[in-house]
């Protein structure tokens, strides 16, 4: 069960951004395709056209899910990659980390992450672990989806003025971000994959107390998962449109560090923001 259409999808510049010191690129507008995920598989089309594309993560399972895209290089295939994740060992070269939305709570939908889909075949997964520690990967949370199109065209996604860098280990936010919604450019600039989770953080809860729950994952959550970034390679781009409430939020980094194997978050990539108004 999917919803697809091929309307385009307009979003406004971000409310507040009038006046501001420089005027921002806009992106192309990207066509949206709502993903539903279930405890544990994924409905999308298996065929989508190349060119910016706003996925939204609808989750119906009694877990929190995200979706992972990986672009695969040189012919490989989704049962390939998901058969090496049995063993342990870094990503496959031929496996590049091309973002979608990330972690969104059970009954939530995500943030719509917009993704640059260039021709060429993509592994979708899931590896956010249940409370066995098992990733939903390994319970069959996979697939395989084919982008068509012609290959040589620019990048759609550009640059904006409101940009979050992930780094090795931080998030680098050179603006003040605010309540409402802003489409935002989340650019990996540093050497590793990194990922954007963004969780509302209940009261008295602190980015600290997401990262030891994720660990176990017993008890109430701290906070509400939202959505955000999926691991991208250094250099790859995603958009996201950001609707944030005033209140305190974590932003988080739970990618496996490639010295370690730590959570990039030990590393200190995790970050609160106050959103005021
Ligand atoms: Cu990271």
């Amino acid at each position: 069960m999917f919803v697809q259409t091929f309307a385009l999808l307009a979003i406004a510049a971000a409310p507040g951004l009038v006046g501001g010191p420089a005027p921002h690129p806009t992106s192309a507008k990207a066509t949206p395709v709502t993903v539903v995920a279930t405890d544990f598989s994924f409905s999308l089309p298996a065929t989508l056209k190349a060119g910016p594309t706003a996925f939204t993560l609808v989750n119906h399972g009694k877990q929190a899910h995200h979706f992972f895209l990986i672009r695969l290089e040189g012919g490989h295939t989704t049962e390939e990659l998901v058969a090496g994740m049995k063993s342990p060992g870094p990503p496959p070269p031929w496996a590049v980390f091309a973002g979608g939305p990330n972690a969104v709570d059970p009954g939530g939908t995500s943030f719509p992450t917009i993704v640059d889909l260039r021709p060429g075949n993509y592994a979708v997964i899931c590896i956010i672990p249940g409370p066995d520690g098992v990733p939903h990967v390994m319970k069959g949370m996979s697939r395989s989806l084919h982008v068509a199109g012609a290959a040589a065209r620019p990048a759609s996604l550009v640059t904006t003025r409101d940009t979050i860098t992930l780094n090795d280990y931080a998030f680098g936010i050179p603006w003040t971000m605010h309540a409402g919604t802003t489409r935002l450019t989340v650019r990996d600039a540093g050497a590793q994959p990194h990922e954007l989770v963004v969780v509302r953080l209940e009261p008295g809860k602190s980015p600290q107390d997401v990262a030891s729950w994720v660990e176990k994952m017993a008890g109430p959550p701290p906070g509400h998962f939202l959505g955000g970034v999926s691991p991208i390679a250094p250099g790859q781009v995603n958009e996201l449109v950001m609707t944030l409430a005033p209140g305190r939020y974590a932003l988080m980094c739970f990618v496996p560090d490639a010295k370690d194997g730590k959570p990039h978050a030990a590393h200190g990539m995790m970050r609160e923001v106050t959103i005021t108004r």
